[in-house]
């Protein structure tokens, strides 16, 4: 009667005593710059909460403008951030990574929506280093962005986002919508190779093995041996995700498959026609 009982079980290795993370990084959402957003943006928030993200990255540039004051913050905003606060009451760590629409995201304000916020974010997985930032200063035809980066973002900056009349606070900040346009708006068009592959063979020399982007909206790659580095497409036109779990090997889902089927190095929405200046 009886049979033998037998445990199958598998080796026992590292990876065992890791806690499994499944993370998802979206990247250039400017949710609150069209019509409906919003609700895109909700249902994407489901879709993540399904798959069961332990992790949700946001790589820059969530909103049209983020500052880390409420007094900045319009209904879209506050309907985004209820999003983040109720992942993480979920238990999905929340990141933000800086974006060049993104200001003082370290203001205690922003507290319940975020469990850490900087211009940088890594970690490892499958044995691989990841290293993720916006990318907005590496275009060095970028002069004029990285003076009025380094200016807007300052201590008095700061100061001033916090004690200037609001309505005349707010008029400043989106005002950077179209200081932005003239600078370095201009130069996005066309991708920077030679910076994009600068900076990644400069990660990779550092013994960074996974490098992710945003920023430039379109999608690009860069192989050398193991490592890789990546432009994530932007969510707002896409609705990219990428996926990374504890295999180390990232993988980027567009929501519209039909538009990312050609999409390997030069794809519909890379050229001039139909993309709006605005990123
Ligand atoms: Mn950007």
């Amino acid at each position: 009667m009886g049979r033998p009982c037998r445990l199958h079980l598998p080796p026992l290795n590292l990876r065992m005593l890791a806690w499994p993370v499944l993370r998802a990084v979206l990247a250039d959402l400017h949710v609150g710059q069209g019509p409906g957003d919003i609700e895109r943006f909700v249902s994407s928030v489901a879709g993540l909460r399904q798959r069961g993200a332990n992790e949700v990255v946001i790589l820059g540039d969530l909103f049209r403008a983020l500052v880390g004051f409420p007094r900045f913050w319009d209904d879209t905003v506050r309907r985004g951030l209820g999003e983040l606060a109720s992942l993480r009451r979920d238990g999905t760590r929340v990141v933000l990574v800086e974006g060049n629409r993104d200001f003082f995201l370290d203001a205690p304000d922003l507290n319940p929506f975020r469990d850490a916020a900087g211009t940088v974010h890594s970690f490892v997985a499958g044995g691989r280093r990841f290293l993720l930032e916006h990318g907005d200063l590496i275009n060095h035809a970028d002069r004029w962005y990285r003076f009025w980066r380094t200016v807007s973002k300052s201590g008095p900056a700061r100061l001033w986002a916090r004690l200037l009349p609001r309505r005349l606070a707010q008029r400043i900040v989106l005002g950077t919508e179209s200081r932005l346009r003239e600078t370095n708006f201009t130069y996005r068009r066309e991708l920077p190779i030679a910076d994009l592959t600068a900076a990644a063979q400069m990660h990779f020399a550092a013994g960074v093995d996974v490098v992710l982007w945003g920023h430039f909206h379109r999608s690009w790659m860069l192989k050398r041996g193991d490592r890789e580095a990546h432009v994530v497409p932007g969510w707002l036109e896409t609705g990219t995700v990428v996926w990374i779990g504890d295999d180390g090997n990232p993988v980027i889902e567009a929501a519209e498959t039909a538009q990312i089927v050609d999409s390997s190095s030069c794809s519909w929405y890379q050229g001039h026609e139909g993309m709006p200046d605005a990123r």
